[in-house]
């Protein structure tokens, strides 16, 4: 008889199915090198990016852990597992970290700190042998900030595959998000097609971790 398969689809797409607070780290010898595969997510202060990380993974007040995130300068990491399933409807779970990563843009940031920051990330993405993709969070709502475009040409430059997320998307009607999602395409050339996330719908949580799935079960590292 042929094995029963669940029909929820939910279980055959790729998934997250826990996630858990791992670590915060200030320095580099506390770095997790386990052999792990690393996805971090970067952005803006206040783009939304632990709302985007607590709907990936489908808990509420899972990214809350770092309080006070414009005075905390700390790299958080959560043990992730994720179920994929292959052609002949195996299962396979795999186990990595996402990492959040310390926001940018504050206000009255002097260039000593911004300078500090450029090199506690560089340092992360340099001494992290595990981190196979970098998300960059853009807020849909205004694709063109200076700011987002100087970091993304600085992260650039440091050579890892980028995917820019662009957030808070339901808080645009569908013309505007088709004219601002092609306008950060145009901005942010290089790095593919940008996907449109809402953490109020979960709107483009299949296209991200579709994505992800690519980095995480690939080969490449
Ligand atoms: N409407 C809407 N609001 C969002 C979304 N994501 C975040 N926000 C709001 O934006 C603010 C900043 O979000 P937060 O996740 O704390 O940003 P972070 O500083 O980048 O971690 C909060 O008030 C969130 O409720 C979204 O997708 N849609
Ligand atoms: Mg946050």
């Amino acid at each position: 008889m042929a094995e029963k398969r669940n029909s929820n689809t939910e279980n055959t797409k790729f998934h997250i199915f826990s996630s858990a607070y791992f670590r915060s780290v200030v320095e580099r010898a506390q770095y997790v090198n386990d052999g792990k595969k690393e996805i971090a997510f970067i952005g803006r202060s206040n783009v939304g990016k632990s709302s985007l990380i607590n709907s990936l993974c489908s808990r509420r007040g899972l990214a809350m852990v770092s309080r006070d995130p414009g005075k905390t300068r700390t790299i958080n990491y959560f043990a992730i597992q994720s179920r994929s399933m292959d052609k002949e409807g195996t299962g396979h779970r795999q186990d990595w970290y996402l990492v959040d990563l310390p926001g940018y843009g504050f206000a009255r940031t002097s260039q000593k700190s911004k300078d500090s920051w450029s090199s506690f990330i560089a340092e992360y993405i340099k001494f992290s042998p595990g981190l196979v993709l970098l998300c960059l969070l853009i807020d849909l709502r205004h694709p063109g900030l200076p700011i987002d475009a100087k970091a993304y040409e600085w992260l650039q430059g440091l050579g890892l595959p980028i995917q820019i997320v662009c957030t808070k998307s339901d808080k645009l009607g569908t013309q505007e998000k088709q004219k601002n999602l092609r306008e950060v395409e145009r901005l942010f050339s290089g790095s593919g097609h940008p996907v449109a996330y809402s953490a109020i719908s979960h709107n483009g949580r299949d296209d991200l971790l579709h994505i992800i799935e690519q980095y995480v079960c690939g080969d490449e590292s």
